[in-house]
């Protein structure tokens, strides 16, 4: 293996990748532009409790910018698969070997798939490791892989890769049959990832109750039925293995934990969702899956924020955040369609504030809603009766949203309430309080 690429220098990847760069000359990193930037200038650190490494190996967002390999290791999220085949197309030859270090169980396949070659070897990971920041990982336990042809026969293409690991001081077995250990570490996978999420907790906090393993028996037992429907017999006591195999890494989180506390999609799809779609073609219930699938979309799908959305906080029992499409949808009776009827010379679809006070339930004795202006320097209090009674947000102009040039994403007028200073231009939030809120302008009698 003359040539090795990883892609990716995440908690797996940068990992071992690094590892190898220690080790090894000619190791390179295919990475994101942010991740890039940060290992060019800072290196590629790996912080153990024991020691701190920091490599500089040759790193490109191109890899056609990186010496041609004859061997690619890919840990990259099974949902930027897609992406990275594309992206490594171009550079793969008739000899090219591609090593799976990712969690789920299709990878391989999909490979597979695309460059409709012999080209994979399976590998599993076991690893607890966490991205810090870009190019910084933090690593807490074990650190070995598990790899193998799929069709589970010896390969010199294999015993090269457990040489490059074992000579780099890196623990890597090879197994049989790769496809029963993904399967395996994919049943660990589909009962603690989407636990830690729901417990919002660590691995012991789960096993703690008794009621639990109950339920660890159940998510294993789909996911064994869905794994026995793919011709992958798993042990009769697949469940009693996954609760085994916890009590040592107790105190841990997981990478869908992880994951979701910094702001990154989950691998749900490619774990849980997985099992559910393959068990759905192959007739075999899974409910419970389902329902952990279904709650961490719930769970982890990120509030809607940032630019045109509109938040409702302060004195409510649960903020919201509403975009225009939402409001488009709020109840005719409150719609403005067009507000140069009540205010000439003003252009626009509005919503009454009426509608939009009735949304979230208000806590007892609020009186007064502010409107705040995005970049944060003006606002206007108002009571609610005003709002109520005046007050028109226009959040459309020609059925586009409003640029914040002409006052958007969201303009507050209030025709009829004789304060042209009432007028918030660029309004992201309304807070409501119990008596007035902040309030700058200038003079309520000013025009
Ligand atoms: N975000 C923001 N909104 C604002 C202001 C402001 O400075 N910033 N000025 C207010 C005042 S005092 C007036 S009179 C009107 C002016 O609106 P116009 O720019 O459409 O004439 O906007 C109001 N809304
Ligand atoms: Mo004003």
């Amino acid at each position: 293996m003359q040539q090795i690429m990883m892609v990716g220098a995440g908690a797996v990847g940068g990992f071992f990748g690094a590892h190898l760069a220690k080790h090894h000359n000619n190791v390179s990193f295919l990475l994101r532009p942010r991740t890039l930037q940060a290992v060019s200038e800072r290196g590629l650190t790996i912080r153990s409790a024991a020691d701190t490494l920091t490599v500089w190996p040759p790193a490109a967002s191109d890899p056609r910018e990186l010496p041609r390999p004859h061997l690619i290791i890919l840990s990259v999220k099974a949902y930027d698969l897609d992406e990275v085949m594309d992206q490594i197309e171009p550079v793969m030859t008739d000899a090219t070997v591609l090593l799976t270090l990712q969690n789920g169980v299709d990878t391989e396949d999909r490979l597979i798939a695309r460059f409709q070659r012999d080209c994979v070897v399976g590998g599993v990971a076991f690893i607890y490791s966490k991205i810090v920041e870009p190019g910084v990982i933090e690593h807490y336990k074990r650190g070995s892989v598990a790899v193998g042809e799929l069709m589970g026969h010896g390969s010199e293409r294999v015993l090269q890769i457990v040489e490059l690991f074992t000579q780099a001081g890196l623990s890597c077995e090879v197994v049989e049959d790769i496809r029963r250990s993904k399967w395996e570490k994919m049943c660990w996978n589909c009962v603690f990832n989407p636990l830690t999420v729901i417990i919002n907790d660590r691995v012991s906090k789960a096993l703690d109750h008794p009621e639990m393993l109950g339920v660890i028996q159940q998510i294993v037992g789909e996911v064994v039925a869905v794994a026995a429907g793919l011709k992958v017999p798993l042990a009769d006591d697949m469940a009693d293995k996954v609760v085994r195999w916890s009590q040592e890494i107790r105190d841990i989180h997981t990478s869908m934990y992880d994951d979701w506390k910094a702001g990154r999609p989950t691998e749900i799809d490619s774990l849980n969702g997985y099992i559910v779609r393959r068990g759905r073609d192959l007739g075999i219930p899974t409910p419970l899956n389902e329902a952990l699938t279904a709650m961490i979309k719930a769970i982890t799908e990120r509030e809607r924020s940032g630019p045109g959305t509109l938040r409702i906080d302060g004195a409510v029992i649960q903020p919201i955040t509403l975009d225009s499409a939402a409001l488009e949808k709020l109840p005719a009776e409150h719609q403005v369609h067009d507000v140069s009827a009540l205010l000439p010379g003003m252009k626009g679809r509005g919503i009454k504030v009426k509608g939009l006070l009735d949304i979230p339930a208000r806590a007892i004795g609020a009186d007064h809603v502010t409107f705040h202006s995005q970049d944060d320097q003006f606002s206007a209090s108002l009571t609610l009766k005003q709002a109520a009674e005046y007050g028109i947000l226009i959040y459309q102009l020609d059925g586009e949203q409003i640029p914040a040039s002409k006052g958007g994403p969201f303009r507050l007028v209030t025709p009829g309430l004789g304060d042209l200073c009432a007028h918030v231009k660029g309004v992201t939030r309304m807070e409501l309080t119990k008596g007035p809120g902040k309030d700058t302008r200038p003079s309520t009698k000013s025009h």
